[in-house]
């Protein structure tokens, strides 16, 4: 099974011409808007082209489907609010490369899916959650986005088919980029995935009383930004015996309210995000976000309250899978691949539920991704897909 590198990358091109935006190769394709709409109508064309069958579940994951039992490949096509032309993207279009090549060369039979929603505009990786069963769909619906926007609302625009039965697929294989610094830094050019960290995300609330920010002496405020600053600042060394190098924390997102120079902010809506790879620990930093915020909100005469606290566990890929992801990496860059954990989140999480799975990453340049700027040397993407189609057509030879 040989892989068309030049057709590999004219389809990133051209998936990447909607919702192309700012410097570089930069995307703004969010979940359910017009663009990522748009994107779905034409991978679903080249998944015909493909010869394979077009469906669509309720959510807007998209599916090609193979003939017969067939091994899962693929990621998602949405975007971040503004993300690169790689994120996703690389592992639906490396889905229909290998689909096209074992088609061509006579390989096993490969569906492609481009799940729904894996950025999070909603909750985290909704669309392969909600078919996975972690999440059902009437949750799913009831949940909004940073504008107040219902996911029940948003997916009105998907041209459902029909539900898509688990049971079919052997097996999921996710190509990423690695959207860290470790290959780069490193010069690898493959990196195989061991496990995927786990997340907590909420949202949480203070509220103050908003006043006129030229006559309220400071001993009065009730000023909420200045809460959300000194939750984060207590929480950096509440943390301190807790954390490892390697968790993280964020809070990404702020909305302040009125949002205005002369006002004392009467209220304060944040996102609190944490990844781990460790369960225990990410329960522990629950409990310490959820005293510091009270400490907070008591000292400084605020109302407090948390939004539904969304998660995924840590999980370990299939050694099966994984192992042929591995001989195949050896086979083609010998000595300069390696195992490692995957400190982001994705789609292949939740299908680790239905059936095994396994991921394999290629260098992202100066480890960016979630930025415009995200990229890889097109050289690594074309051996990226051919190490997948390899482990592909071992997986294919060892099950017939
Ligand atoms: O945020 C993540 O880890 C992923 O890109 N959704
Ligand atoms: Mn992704
Ligand atoms: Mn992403």
């Amino acid at each position: 099974m040989r892989v068309n590198g030049a057709r590999l990358l004219a389809d990133l091109h051209a998936l990447r011409e909607f919702g192309a935006a700012g410097v570089g190769k930069g995307v703004v394709r969010p979940a359910y808007s017009e663009a990522d709409m748009a994107a779905r109508a034409w991978i679903a064309q080249q998944m015909r082209d493909a010869g394979l069958r077009v469906e669509v579940d309720a959510m807007g994951n998209l599916f090609g489907l193979a003939e017969g039992p067939s091994v899962l490949v693929g990621s998602h096509s949405d975007s971040q609010p503004e993300g690169g032309w790689l994120d996703g993207a690389l592992g639906v279009i490396a889905g229909l490369e290998v689909a096209r090549a074992a088609r061509d060369g006579g390989g096993p039979a490969v569906s492609v899916v481009s799940f729904q929603d894996e950025e999070g505009r909603f909750g985290v990786t909704t669309g392969s959650a909600v078919w996975s069963g972690h999440l059902s769909q009437e949750a799913a619906d009831k949940l909004r986005d940073h504008s107040g926007v219902a996911l029940g609302d948003a997916r009105k625009v998907v041209p459902v088919t029909g539900q898509i039965d688990p049971a079919r697929f052997t097996g999921f294989i996710e190509m990423h980029i690695e959207q860290g610094p470790v290959l780069d830094t490193s010069g690898e050019r493959i990196g195989v995935v061991s496990d995927i960290v786990g997340i907590r995300d909420m949202k949480i609330t203070f509220e103050g009383q908003q006043n006129h920010a030229g006559t309220t002496p400071m001993s009065l405020r009730r000023d909420a930004f200045q809460a959300v600053s000194a939750f984060n600042h207590a929480l950096e060394e509440r943390f301190a015996n807790v954390v490892t190098p390697s968790t993280v924390w964020t809070i990404g997102h702020l909305s302040l309210h009125p949002n205005a120079s002369s006002i004392v902010p009467g209220r304060a809506v944040f996102s609190m995000q944490w990844r781990d790879g460790d369960s225990d620990r990410l329960n522990r930093m629950e409990q310490i976000i959820r005293s510091v915020a009270q400490e907070t909100a008591q000292a400084r005469g605020m109302a407090l309250s948390f939004g539904e606290m969304l998660g995924l566990e840590p999980v370990a890929m299939d050694a099966g899978l994984r192992g042929a992801l591995e001989q195949s990496a050896q086979k083609h860059v010998p000595g300069a691949w390696r195992l490692m954990p995957s400190g982001a989140l994705h789609d292949a999480t939740n299908v680790s539920r239905l059936m095994s799975v396994a991921m394999l990453f290629v260098p992202s340049i100066d480890g960016i991704s979630h930025a415009f700027e995200e990229d890889t040397a097109e050289a690594d993407l074309v051996m990226g897909v051919q190490v997948l189609a390899d482990a592909v057509a071992t997986l294919g030879a060892r099950s017939s």
